[in-house]
């Protein structure tokens, strides 16, 4: 807790599922975090700010409203953030993200491939390369995106979202490479199924779809993720978690997809 101590905190997509509860954890283990929230729903962001000053009176929260698939909007952003924000920033956390559909190759359509590559690929490495030269300037800061099993085991009708999660993988381990001669930190957690909005945004909205995908089994809840991005960016500077792969003890890997067509 105490490592994580007025520490300034940048979370993407947390207006929903993994990121919002990873805001709430942050502010549970150390109770005068800084946090800057960001999502598109700038509503849903202004309650988790009421829920977080339920909490703790000390922590600062800075509510933006952010596309990351936008990258003007990337921009803007990035030029309207206070200072005192800004170069006081410690930690990213790169979760926004989203998935569209399981069609297979030849039925996609291009704004689902445009908006998945765009929003998990190209709006995270364009927030990693803007935190970058901060993190520099001060030789410390902690880089956490959140990957997927999709990741590591692509699946049929998966092919845009697991291969966008490929990449979140492979350009994490360049950055964390490139920066071994620093005190900057890059990180990937990997979970398996989480039941959040995911699904329902899979489904463009239809619940029952969505709600289909975890009968009958236990999936991770945002809270769990939460946890481990938490414990993650609260280590020991020298310490990095490189690399972490969290199922629900039940799931064996992305085989949840094709079990249930
Ligand atoms: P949710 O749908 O609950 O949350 C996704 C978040 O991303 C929302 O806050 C949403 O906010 C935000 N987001 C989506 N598009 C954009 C955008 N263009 N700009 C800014 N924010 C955006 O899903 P999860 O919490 O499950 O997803 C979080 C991350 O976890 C994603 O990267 C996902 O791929 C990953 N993941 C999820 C798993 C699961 O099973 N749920 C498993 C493995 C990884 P808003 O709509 O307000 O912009
Ligand atoms: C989400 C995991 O396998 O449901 O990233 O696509 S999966």
């Amino acid at each position: 807790a105490q490592r994580l101590s007025r520490k300034t905190i940048l979370i993407t997509g947390a207006s929903s599922g993994i990121g919002r509860s990873t805001a709430l954890e942050f502010v549970k283990t150390a109770s005068d975090v800084r946090l800057i929230l960001t999502a598109r729903r700038q509503e849903q962001l202004e309650l988790l700010k009421a829920e977080i000053r339920l909490l703790s009176a000390d922590a600062e929260i800075l509510v933006q409203k952010l596309d990351v698939s936008d990258p003007a909007d990337i921009k803007r952003f990035w030029a309207e953030l206070p200072v005192e924000w800004k170069v006081t920033l410690d930690i990213l956390v790169n979760n926004a993200g989203l998935v569209k559909g399981l069609e297979h190759v030849g039925d996609i359509a291009e704004e689902d491939v445009n908006v998945m590559y765009s929003t998990n690929v190209a709006g995270l490495i364009s927030m990693t390369q803007n935190a970058i030269p901060i993190f520099k300037a001060k030789n410390s800061g902690t880089i956490i995106n959140i990957g997927s099993i999709a990741g590591r085991e692509p699946y049929p009708g998966g092919s845009i979202y697991c291969s966008t999660k490929a990449a979140v993988r492979a350009f994490t381990e360049s950055l964390r490479k490139e920066l071994i001669n620093t005190r900057i930190r890059a990180s990937c957690v990997d979970p398996g199924q989480v039941e959040t909005e995911f699904s329902v945004v899979r489904f463009r909205g239809d619940k029952e779809k969505a709600d289909a995908v975890y009968a009958g089994v236990e999936p991770l809840t945002g809270e769990d993720i939460a946890e481990i991005v938490v414990f993650v960016a609260g280590r020991r500077e020298n310490v990095n978690i490189a690399d972490t792969l969290v199922f629900p003890s039940h799931q064996g890997g992305a085989a949840s997809m094709y079990r249930k067509p």
